[in-house]
């Protein structure tokens, strides 16, 4: 997996990501978020293309995208967001792999408590058209020790606005 270490701004600063991140897709399906990362697609990879196609067959969704995303340790994490990019069209469904340590991945109603699920390594979670309109989620940081974990979430690409 080639790995960048991006920045993003906010409040006028930029301050580095909190964790490696890539993108693989198919050709032109370029990504920014938090309107400040801008991520280019590699193409994919043949490992890439055969797991998107099973997670195809298992969930009916079709993907043009995947971001990887490497947590080194405990300290790296992703706060709460929703994956809202309009870059994927209204209401994506997103699946997403992960490999390495299990972490906690937590999702909650936009105002509402969280809900705790322990993401261990070769599992599958899928958020299905509706759950970014509603709802948020984050892997927060944890102060227990544990090594690598890589997610790979399969997205929808439709090139633009909503
Ligand atoms: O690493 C995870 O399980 C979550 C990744 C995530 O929230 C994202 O890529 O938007």
């Amino acid at each position: 997996m080639v790995r960048v270490k991006p920045v993003f701004g906010m409040l006028g600063k930029t301050m580095p990501v909190p964790r490696l991140e890539c993108l693989y897709g198919d050709k032109g399906c370029d990504y920014i978020y938090s309107n400040s990362v801008f991520l280019k697609p590699l193409t994919w990879t043949d490992s890439l293309t055969k797991l998107r196609d099973c997670i195809t067959g298992l969930t009916g969704y079709k993907f043009r995208i995947v971001i990887g995303n490497q947590y080194r340790s405990g300290i790296d994490s992703i706060g709460w967001h929703s994956d809202n990019e309009p870059s994927m069209g209204f209401n994506p469904a997103i699946a997403s792999v992960s490999l390495g340590s299990c972490r906690k991945f937590q999702i909650k109603p936009i105002s509402g408590r969280p809900t705790d699920f322990w993401l261990e390594h070769g599992s599958l979670l899928v958020m299905h058209p509706g759950c970014q309109s509603t709802h948020l989620h984050q892997l927060p940081k944890t102060n227990k020790v544990v090594s690598t974990r890589i997610n790979l979430t399969f997205r929808p690409h439709t090139g633009g606005g909503r």
